[in-house]
């Protein structure tokens, strides 16, 4: 917003504890979704954070003469009232200008906030909750920033009032002033009525930047509001428990399940939040249903995240790229199994799980006991394929153990030592070839040559089995992985046909052992595996689809239900979703078990067919089309905050386009039938099996008539699915299918 802003178009804000500071998935979500939202606002576009001067030097471009009014009024008589901040452009696509909140400017008035806070709406703050402290400062300077904005913004344009213009712009910038919103009577801000007036959206994330919306509503600022949850605190630590979360949804009492765990005053802000904005919204269906039962209000609307989808020109580009960083995670384990390297890497894949360490939410625990029974299975089927199984998953550590920096650091020998005489070889063979005689094979390695290969192999012995964990964890006895994988006895033993390892720190291409960034590490696997239990959405398996590599989840995922919803047969894509949710634990680890069974089975071929397949979805999580549902969801806060701009047309529309939910439950298997229409009272155009998919009687339904009718039709109005149009386009013209697997 530092240029000349037009204002007779809406100008929207986006709070988040997460902008331009990376703590879980709110970071992707708004940094991966900025290219679309700055496409539609340009300068109308600015994200609020809280400033952490750790991070936002690396993230942010500051620029200190803010151009545009009311910006700069309002921000310079903050300044004035002692509030830091940092204003500037998030140096990410998009360029968005961000602004930052220095919450220890404001400390000094916690305690007086707080206060307030409890009495206009009954949220109490214990005094040892940092975080909830922060959220309540942050909350009230991001109320005190949007409701001056908003003052000088109508009063520039002259349509405050007249008994609120004020002569002293300071008078105005005094917080006092704006915890008691100035001295007018609410009905006075709904009173008037102008057409082309400028329209300001908020749009909140997440109970730490939900304060404010507490407060917008009880100053009753003129400000359109959109609250999105990306979880709910009492579902994350209720499922964190031992707790049968989803059949109980209905009965827990809330204020004393929140009280027992000490975050009454967290879940009442959350709470708050969701019933003071104009419009509520989740991230999926899942958490929809969750939301109203323990939130109380029934969501509007269902937000999807998407991702910024970046296409290469030739498909075989991915493929490629799988390759070299295939290539890349074959040399870690060279060193880490060195000493037991008793495997072919050409018959080995790798399977990896990654997030958060929530050892029951993100489904470890089914991972660690499918894997037990995968290795069961392939010992006894005498499967020729191994399976590294990779947990990458941040844990209190202190540093890398020597055993794992040492397989890295023989191998590096081994390989130098190779390298070298690889060229003294050459020159042998070289100088007797130019002197016009073959080369003697057994001079070619010197005396001395042999007895260091001789020494370097010795190196490579060990009398340990190649570890489990590559840190050296700061609590191993108690670590819930570590203990489980003892209970199943997975300790890479050369007979294991899985082998384990659990790399407790997140990814990055300066690492010693495995040098590369989590997205590569992604490209080089075969198999992501995230059988979650607690999971609102689940970016992790909607990276690995975007990049092309097959991903099972479960259908207590938003990402999953989500592809339920969008796919037929979600499976021949890629997508595996194990049903956690009708079946019983024992149930759902056999199926799990089984389905990486079965892509052990694949072939070279059929898995790259299958990666091609599962990167044709990527057109279904771009930001180009999930950003619509963002769409709908302001022009319904608009409307909401407004009834009287009925002018806009398909207001209605608008409204009920917003992903009504039903009244009912979730939907069980039975409701889910093949290709089907409703699902939670929305209609639902499936994804079509792919025409390569082996033949069998459900291909011929799924490619009938009125089905590609249904598909041609989609593709003219939404524009998506192009290539997946084509394969049926293809399947049309040649009549039959196409055996390529
Ligand atoms: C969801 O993931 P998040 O990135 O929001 O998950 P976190 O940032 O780790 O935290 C979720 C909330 O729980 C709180 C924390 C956040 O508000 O402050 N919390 C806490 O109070 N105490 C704790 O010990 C741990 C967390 C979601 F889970 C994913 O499925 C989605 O993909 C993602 C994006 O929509 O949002
Ligand atoms: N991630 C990462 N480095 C890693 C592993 C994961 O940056 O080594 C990222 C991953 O790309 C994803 C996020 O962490 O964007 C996890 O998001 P998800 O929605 O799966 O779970 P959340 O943490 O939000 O519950
Ligand atoms: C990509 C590469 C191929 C390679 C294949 C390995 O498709 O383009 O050259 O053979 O990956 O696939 P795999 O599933 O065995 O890792």
């Amino acid at each position: 917003m530092s240029e000349e802003i037009n204002y007779s178009k809406p100008l929207l804000f986006e709070i988040a504890w997460e902008v331009a500071n990376k703590v879980g998935g709110i970071y992707t979500v708004i940094k991966s979704k900025t290219p679309v939202t700055a496409t539609e606002y340009g300068e109308r576009y600015c994200l609020i954070g809280p400033l952490s001067w750790k991070t936002a030097p690396m993230e942010v471009e500051e620029i200190t003469e803010i151009p545009s009014e009311p910006l700069k009024g309002t921000l310079d008589s903050m300044r004035e009232n002692g509030v830091r901040f940092l204003y500037g452009r998030w140096l990410i696509e998009g360029a968005p200008a961000v602004l930052l909140f220095d919450i220890s400017s404001c400390r000094n008035r916690m305690d007086e906030w707080k206060g307030d806070l409890y009495k206009i709406s009954g949220i109490p703050s214990p005094s040892d909750d940092f975080e909830t402290n922060d959220a309540i400062v942050f909350g009230y300077i991001v109320a005190w920033f949007l409701g001056e904005f908003s003052y000088r913004l109508y009063s520039k344009k002259n349509r405050v009032p007249t008994d609120m213009q004020l002569s002293n712009p300071h008078q105005l910038s005094s917080h006092h002033q704006l915890i008691h919103p100035v001295n007018v009577k609410p009905s006075v801000y709904s009173s008037y009525h102008v057409s082309n007036r400028p329209l300001i959206i908020a749009h909140f994330h997440e109970w730490l930047a939900g304060v404010a919306l507490v407060l917008i509503r009880k100053r009753n600022l003129d400000i359109a509001t959109i609250f999105t949850t990306h979880a709910t605190l009492l579902g994350r630590y209720l499922c964190a428990g031992d707790v049968d979360f989803y059949n109980n949804l209905k009965y827990f009492d809330v204020d004393s399940e929140s009280g027992k765990r000490q975050i009454y005053h967290r879940y009442c802000i959350e709470r708050g939040a969701a019933h003071c904005a104009d419009v509520f919204t989740t991230v999926s269906h899942i958490t929809a249903y969750e939301s109203e039962w323990l939130l109380k209000r029934k969501p509007d609307g269902v937000l999807p995240n998407g991702l910024n989808v970046v296409k290469f020109s030739a498909i075989h580009e991915f493929q490629n790229l799988h390759a070299t960083a295939k290539e890349k995670i074959n040399e870690f384990i060279r060193g880490h199994f060195y000493g037991h390297f008793d495997f072919d890497l050409d018959n080995t894949l790798y399977f990896f799980t990654a997030g958060r360490y929530e050892y029951r939410n993100k489904g470890v625990d089914m991972y660690i006991e499918s894997l037990a029974r995968l290795n069961y299975k392939l010992k006894h089927s005498n499967s020729n394929m191994t399976v590294v199984a990779f947990i990458i998953m941040p844990a209190a550590t202190h540093s890398f153990t020597v055993d794992a920096l040492k397989g890295q650091a023989v191998m590096k020998q081994l390989r130098q030592t190779v390298a070298d005489m690889q060229e003294s070889i050459g020159k042998r063979i070289l100088s007797s070839a130019a002197r016009g005689s073959l080369p003697d094979p057994s001079n070619l390695l010197s005396d001395e040559e042999m007895i260091v290969l001789k020494r370097r192999i010795y190196a490579l012995k060990r009398d340990s089995l190649p570890p489990i964990v590559t840190h050296n964890m700061a609590d191993d006895a108690h670590d819930p992985i570590l203990n489980h994988i003892r209970r199943v006895r997975l300790f890479n033993a050369p007979s294991d046909r899985v082998k384990i390892i659990f790399h407790p720190e997140f990814l990055n291409s300066n690492n010693p052992i495995l040098p590369l960034d989590y997205e590569e590490f992604v490209r080089g696997c075969h198999l992501g595996v995230f059988s979650s239990y607690y999971e609102p959405w689940g970016y992790t398996p909607a990276e690995c689809t975007v990049m092309g590599v097959p991903s099972i989840t479960t259908n207590l995922s938003g990402f999953g239900c989500f592809m339920e919803e969008m796919i037929t047969h979600p499976a021949d894509y890629g997508i595996y979703i194990v049903n956690r949710r009708t079946c019983s634990v024992e149930e759902s680890v056999e199926q799990l078990a089984n389905c990486m069974f079965d892509f052990t089975k694949k072939t070279r071929r059929q898995r790259i067919n299958q990666r091609n397949r599962t990167e044709r979805l990527s057109d279904l999580l771009d930001w180009k089309r999930m950003g619509i549902e963002y769409q709908k969801a302001r022009w319904v806060a608009v409307l909401r905050k407004w009834p009287e701009i009925s002018s806009l047309e398909n207001e209605e529309e608008d409204d009920q386009n917003l992903n009504n939910l039903d009244e009912q439950s979730l939907p069980d298997e039975q409701t889910m039938s093949e290709g089907e229409e409703t699902i939670l009272g929305r209609k639902i155009r499936k994804v079509p099996r792919p025409p390569s998919a082996p033949g069998s009687p459900r291909i011929l339904e799924s490619f009938s008539e009125q089905e590609f009718d249904t598909w041609k039709e989609m593709s003219k109005t939404e524009g998506v699915h192009d290539s997946i149009i084509d394969d049926l386009k293809r399947l049309n013209v040649s009549g039959q299918q196409n055996y390529l697997d």
